[in-house]
């Protein structure tokens, strides 16, 4: 891969559910070397340190709904810190706390290349959908929700009018083991290419991926890549909140990362869901910062880069 100029943003959120602990995550990555880890892949690092929300006017939101303005606030300064970073020509990633900030990750970053002229794709890799609109929530969780802000589904009155949806045929969800009744519905009616741990179980990763890149890459499109701690199996990666049996192994999601980084096409990338209070001495938060490291060239050979599109 050509060294990148990667921006590490902190979003140390905890408003897009009720159990805390994710805000201590950009800390953890610290912690953990991230920085230093990508500077050894030969990248030039900047951390620009930890975001704050913007503030709000309160927002129309089903009385359930959990701290819907904190999660507006967040969209706004996380959209423009993404926009800022993408307009540098950097490589933003985003140290989470929750999944709520790809709210403002990815419409940012979609809109600094529908600016560019370029379609934006995006891989979910995650137990769940987050498909559900701020209407059809059952838990009032904001980060069950971002995949259908993104895409541009109905249900989100208030919150930035998206610039650029993502096209649904650009969305890859993988890893899929828990999705609710509502959001499976939605999904079948969409165009997003959905793949759970049966396929994965079935086919192995690699042809579900390589389908993926291959269209990435035959359009020149933008890559957003948002890994959720609750990809992996539980048994690799306890700090989650929303551990979910059966997910990713180690060398499968390494090998996930390790493709990502071979189609040399990865543009951003969120690090997010990790509770650093359930952590085993800081085990889950070393996985992610390696699987970072994997998607953005570290490996035992060089390999040519794969032939994709
Ligand atoms: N679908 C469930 C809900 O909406 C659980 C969502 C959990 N999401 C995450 N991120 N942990 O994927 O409440
Ligand atoms: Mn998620
Ligand atoms: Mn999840
Ligand atoms: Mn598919």
């Amino acid at each position: 891969m050509d060294k990148r100029a990667i921006q590490l943003i902190g979003v140390p959120m905890d408003a897009g559910k009720r159990r805390r602990g994710c805000l201590m995550g950009p800390d953890a990555y610290r912690t953990a070397g991230i920085a230093e880890t990508f500077a050894s892949l030969g990248h030039q690092v900047r951390d620009i340190g930890n975001l704050a929300p913007d503030g709000v006017a309160p927002l129309p939101a089903p009385a359930h709904v959990h701290a819907a303005e904190e999660t507006l606030g967040w969209t706004r300064a996380i959209a423009a810190a993404a926009k800022a970073a993408c307009a540098t020509g950097a490589l933003p990633v985003f140290l989470g706390g929750d999944h709520a900030l790809s709210l403002g990750s990815v419409s940012g970053v979609a809109a600094h290349a529908a600016r560019q002229g370029r379609p934006q794709f995006l891989l979910w890799l995650d137990a769940h959908a987050d498909f559900h609109s701020v209407h059809t929530t059952e838990s009032g969780h904001l980060h069950g929700t971002p995949v259908a802000y993104v895409t541009g589904q109905p249900g989100f009155d208030g919150f930035p009018a998206l610039t650029a949806p993502v096209a649904e045929e650009n969305v890859c969800l993988l890893g899929l083991r828990s999705v609710d009744g509502p959001e499976r519905e939605r999904l079948r009616a969409s165009r997003i290419h959905c793949h759970d741990m049966r396929a994965i179980d079935e086919t192995g990763i690699v042809p579900l991926l390589e389908g993926f890149l291959d269209r990435v890459a035959a359009a020149g499109g933008a890559l957003h890549v948002s890994l959720d701690v609750d990809f992996l199996d539980p048994g690799i990666a306890p700090a989650v909140g929303t551990t979910v049996p059966g997910g990713a192994t180690f060398r499968e999601a390494h090998l996930v990362m390790e493709m990502i980084h071979d189609s040399e096409m990865i543009t951003s990338l969120d690090l997010v869901e990790l509770n650093p209070f359930l952590d085993e001495r800081g085990r889950t938060a070393q996985l992610m910062v390696d699987l970072a490291a994997s998607a953005l060239g570290r490996q035992v050979f060089d390999r040519p880069t794969r032939a994709f599109g």
